[in-house]
């Protein structure tokens, strides 16, 4: 188990936990991570499941804290280390919107982007399916990132990490165009050097 004060991500090169290592290039702070070996299935083996009884990444130990769920990491990082800065502290007028985006990008791109980029044609009656429909779904995200520069305007918080990380997935899927809206917000997003630092360190350590 992690010190006291260590902050430590369980990772997967190239996949969803990567997400995470762009918050805590962000965060500005020390971090350790701990890589998995998916070749060897360790992500699903006894020893991880302690950690993740799901067998997935990301899983980060905040100290003695265990954290799973990229929403969960992701609120509580902000919060804990970058309050009022990539999170919008409680009684900000802007924080009921990244929260929204927080839960949007879990709860209706996830699987929207997953069944496009799987092809499967998921057949429900209307209005069964809590993630909707594939077209009302860009019409959100492109009057979201319409005004710009980011998702609150400015500044750049977690859920611009969150919600362009799905759309940088999605992008190199070619499920989402590479010109328009999005792809702009796109380019807005992965401008930041943290981005650059989180493709250097993933899979490197
Ligand atoms: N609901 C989880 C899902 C995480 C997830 O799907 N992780 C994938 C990485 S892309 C994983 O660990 N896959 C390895 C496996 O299932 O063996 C979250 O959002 O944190």
């Amino acid at each position: 188990m992690p010190d006291a004060r260590e902050l430590v991500l369980y990772h997967i090169p190239q996949s969803r936990s990567l997400t995470v290592l762009w918050l805590l290039e962000e965060l500005g702070r020390p971090y350790r991570i701990h890589q998995l070996d998916v070749a060897k299935n360790e992500q699903r083996g006894a020893e991880y499941r302690r950690l993740n009884p799901s067998g997935k990444v990301p899983a980060v130990a905040d100290g003695h804290t265990l954290l799973t769920e990229r929403g969960a990491i992701m609120v509580h990082l902000a919060d804990r280390y970058a309050p009022g800065r990539l999170a919008p502290a409680i009684d900000d007028p802007g924080r009921p919107d990244y929260l929204r985006w927080m839960f949007y990008a879990i709860g209706v791109m996830e699987p929207l982007l997953t069944f496009a980029a799987l092809k499967i044609d998921v057949e429900a009656p209307p209005g069964a399916l809590a993630w909707g429909e594939w077209d009302t779904m860009i019409g959100v995200l492109e009057k979201g990132v319409a005004p710009g520069p980011f998702l609150l305007g400015e500044p750049f918080t977690a859920a611009d990490i969150m919600v362009g990380s799905f759309i940088g997935w999605a992008t190199a899927m070619q499920i989402l165009p590479a010109g328009g809206p999005l792809a702009d917000y796109l380019a807005r997003v992965t401008a930041r050097p943290s981005w650059a630092r989180t493709q250097a360190a993933d899979g490197t350590r």
